[in-house]
């Protein structure tokens, strides 16, 4: 199994928690998204994926891109541990939360995105600071309180549903990391705060996360 990635990618991040979750066995092949011009954008990768975005992964012969296409196929081929709720309606919030970012917040805050608005509007550095923190905020305000909404005044249990890591967390764990790297203030969230706060000392986050991996910047 081989996972094209970026060590800072938030999409690829989700992936590589699945991944350690389930204990697959992988390689990792490192496309620098900053390097060449942006190596996603060379022909070798642009014909595994026309989107030019990671990640990809590859398995028997099969090429999958979109984060979470590649979860649902980790989840077929290997089922256990689940990466999605039992209950219904657990499963369905989950899925509900999980495509909240990867559909809602995380396109606007792209690289390419602030890529545009720097080179065709002449945004600067904090211009598109703003414009990310924007979309993050407004995001997180609504991930926090549709937990509270499903969860109620429960004690949080360190994921977003349930007591195992789902789809959910997945998407989440990354986006706060991105989040933070923008100087984001967490503590407004507080749910979202403790979530993030025990998940990043699980085994499966933490080796997944964008400092552990090969091509994380020495
Ligand atoms: N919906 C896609 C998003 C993939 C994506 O946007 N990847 C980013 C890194 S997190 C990327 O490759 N960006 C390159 C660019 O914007 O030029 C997924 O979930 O896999």
């Amino acid at each position: 199994m081989i996972l094209y990635s970026y060590f800072r990618s938030s999409a690829a991040y989700r992936v590589r928690i699945a991944l350690n979750i389930k204990e697959i066995d992988y390689t990792i092949k490192p496309i620098h998204l900053l390097t060449d011009g942006g190596q996603h954008h060379l022909p070798d990768f642009h014909s595994l994926n026309p989107l030019e975005l990671v990640p990809v992964l590859i398995h028997n012969g099969i090429t999958i891109s979109q984060s979470l296409a590649i979860i649902d196929y980790l989840e077929a081929i290997h089922p256990s541990p689940a990466l999605y709720p039992s209950g219904l309606t657990d499963k369905i919030a989950c899925q509900e939360l999980a495509l909240s970012i990867a559909c809602d917040v995380h396109p606007i805050n792209n690289l390419r995105v602030a890529n545009f608005l720097k080179e065709r509007h002449q945004l600067s550095p904090s211009q598109i600071k703003d414009w990310n923190l924007h979309w993050i905020s407004i995001g997180f305000q609504s991930l926090e309180e549709r937990l509270y909404h499903h969860n109620g005044s429960s004690t949080c249990t360190g994921f977003c549903f349930g007591n195992e890591p789902s789809v959910a967390d997945l998407c989440l764990i990354p986006q706060i990391y991105n989040a933070l790297r923008h100087d984001l203030d967490l503590s407004v969230y507080p749910r979202l705060n403790d979530i993030y706060q025990h998940c990043i000392s699980l085994a499966p986050f933490k080796h997944a996360s964008p400092e552990c991996q090969a091509d994380f910047p020495t």
